[in-house]
């Protein structure tokens, strides 16, 4: 286990953090069998599958994925930006195979949202009734993601920026040396914040992409009407079903996940 002042002071100075070797090969062979039972179309006109809300989603898949949900190596991390009291607001995967193209660079939050407001060479001051963070992702890599392969890429430290990307960097990010593919190897979880300046590159693995992505937002928040449904096949541990509550303001009217 590494150390949790490191990986706090990586999360908040890069807006991202890489914990490797968190499930063992064992693991990711179980989640990547029952993902091939799913015997989905292979990856062309999406990139996504078993998503949600709008059901359970791929945690219908089998209670490998629902271990995931709270796992004990990555609930620390998660703290540090979402405190005790946090929610799942949604989840999806996305697989690719080589040859498949980039995705835009985005930002759910920060001055890189779509609804900041913010204007191009314009320093952006945060409205204080705005939420610019608490909205967490835990990215598992079911097959190795890197540099040589694609997967998700991002502009380090780009969560705290005050002003909007370039224009420039955001038409032609393969040629910006701001952008990297961080070493994500199969049994890794990539967590980011959604204020960083992220998205897809461009996949040139041999082998399939496959990556879970499971969202978390601080409970007093919900980035959809709709919630994710638990699975009905897979009995949920009392801290998991704390996920799936309705928002609600921390402690008072929504329960810690760490007591
Ligand atoms: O892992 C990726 O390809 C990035 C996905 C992404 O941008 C997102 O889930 O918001
Ligand atoms: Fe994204």
């Amino acid at each position: 286990m590494e150390d949790l002042e490191i990986q706090q002071y990586l999360l908040d100075l890069q807006g991202y953090l890489v914990v490797e070797n968190v499930l063992n090969p064992d693991e990711v062979a179980t989640l990547n069998e029952l993902f091939d039972q799913q015997k989905l179309p292979s990856p062309g006109k999406t990139q996504r599958f078993g998503s949600a809300p709008d059901g359970p989603g791929f945690l219908q898949w089998g209670k490998p994925f629902c271990d995931l949900l709270d796992h004990p190596q990555i609930m620390p991390v998660l703290r540090f930006r979402l405190g005790d009291c946090f929610r799942l607001d949604r989840l999806y995967g996305m697989y690719m195979k080589a040859g498949m193209g980039r995705g835009r660079l985005h930002a759910d939050y920060g001055a890189m949202s779509p609804i900041s407001g913010s204007v191009p060479g314009k320093y952006f001051n945060f409205p204080k009734h705005e939420i610019t963070d608490g909205f967490m992702v835990v990215a598992w890599s079911l097959t190795d993601a890197g540099p040589d392969h694609g997967g998700f890429c991002c502009i380090p430290g780009s969560h705290k920026s005050n002003y909007r990307l370039p224009k420039k960097i955001f038409d032609a990010p393969e040629k910006s040396p701001l952008i990297i593919i961080p070493q994500a190897p199969a049994g890794s979880a990539i967590l980011f914040s959604e204020a960083l300046t992220h998205g897809t590159s461009a996949w040139y693995g041999k082998h399939e992409r496959r990556s879970l992505l499971y969202k978390y937002c601080v409970a007093h928040t919900a980035w959809r009407p709709n919630r994710v449904q638990p699975p009905t096949n897979t009995e949920l541990t009392s801290r998991q079903e704390i996920l799936f509550r309705e928002p609600a303001e921390p402690h008072r009217h929504f329960p810690s996940l760490f007591e």
